[in-house]
């Protein structure tokens, strides 16, 4: 049957290639750092460019389309899903990597209808290797069928984890105790990306098991949720039970019961909504 969204994932692959483009062009060039909700939670020019390139061109081609971009949130418009097809934009996932010259970076694009997530496109732009995720059809990166590993012990996984942007010391002693219990497990290793998206990319590539943070926002999570579910993965929220795009909550992981072991040694905390009014 004919895919109706085939055109707008077409779409989201060019436009997330020429926004990779300008992402690895303003790295050679000095870039203007601004601060957003603290001074760790950085934002750049490129950041705010790369999102009115990636809006503008959807626009142009799907007029009546929505949009929930990071920035545009940040500048003061309403983080609110509908039934409407919407995309959900992160234009520069790792903007920290992306200040300091650090290689992980990407472009995250993903679409939802009806509420529910269609596509994802994650493209990281210094690796120059584009993931896909079409609802029902794979997951794939640079063309190559992605698949999550098959570990089932958590003794054997690697787990990818972020400090994230929140350095009020009630939070980060929960961050701090929750990576203590897990490394302790003991697991082979722990990771960090910079980047939510390709952490969780990283799940679907079957090289990290299992990926968890409370803190990322919806526009970073949205589209690596449908590559890694379509890579064969599983997401949930930190305390189990299904994954909620608004609760800036998740756990990916190549299993169920990956998941709900690593969700075991979580110390659960619950930051404002995405959502919330
Ligand atoms: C960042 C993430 C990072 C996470 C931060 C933040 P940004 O996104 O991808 O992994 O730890 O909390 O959300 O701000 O670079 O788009």
């Amino acid at each position: 049957m004919a895919d109706p969204w085939q055109d707008a994932m077409d779409h989201a692959v060019a436009v997330a290639r020429r926004a990779g483009t300008m992402v690895r062009d303003a790295v050679q060039n000095d870039m203007k750092v601004m601060l957003k909700s603290s001074s760790v939670d950085l934002v750049t020019q490129t950041d705010q460019k790369v999102e009115n390139l990636i809006i503008q061109s959807v626009t142009e081609k799907f007029p009546t389309h929505r949009f929930i971009g990071e920035e545009s949130v940040a500048a003061g418009e309403a983080c609110l899903l509908t039934d409407s097809p919407t995309w959900i934009i992160d234009p520069v996932d790792g903007t920290t990597n992306f200040v300091h010259g650090y290689a992980f970076v990407a472009v995250s694009i993903g679409f939802a209808v009806n509420k529910q997530l269609e596509f994802g496109v994650v493209y990281s732009c210094m690796e120059d290797k584009m993931y896909t995720g079409r609802k029902g059809r794979g997951a794939f990166c640079n063309g190559e069928a992605l698949q999550v590993s098959d570990q089932k012990e958590i003794t054997q996984s690697m787990v990818a984890t972020e400090f994230g942007s929140n350095r009020d010391p009630e939070v980060v002693d929960k961050i701090f105790s929750s990576m203590r219990k897990v490394l302790c497990l003991p697991v082979h290793g722990m990771r960090g990306a910079g980047s939510a998206a390709l952490n969780m990319c990283h799940v679907a590539a079957g090289s990290v098991e299992v990926y968890y943070e409370t803190g990322i926002h919806c526009w970073d999570v949205a589209a690596a949720a449908v590559i890694v579910a379509e890579a064969g993965g599983v997401l949930m929220d930190v305390e189990g039970g299904p994954m909620d795009l608004m609760s800036r909550r998740v756990v990916a992981a190549n299993c169920q019961v990956i998941g709900e072991r690593i969700v075991k040694e979580i110390d659960a905390f619950s930051p404002e909504r995405d959502d919330a009014a």
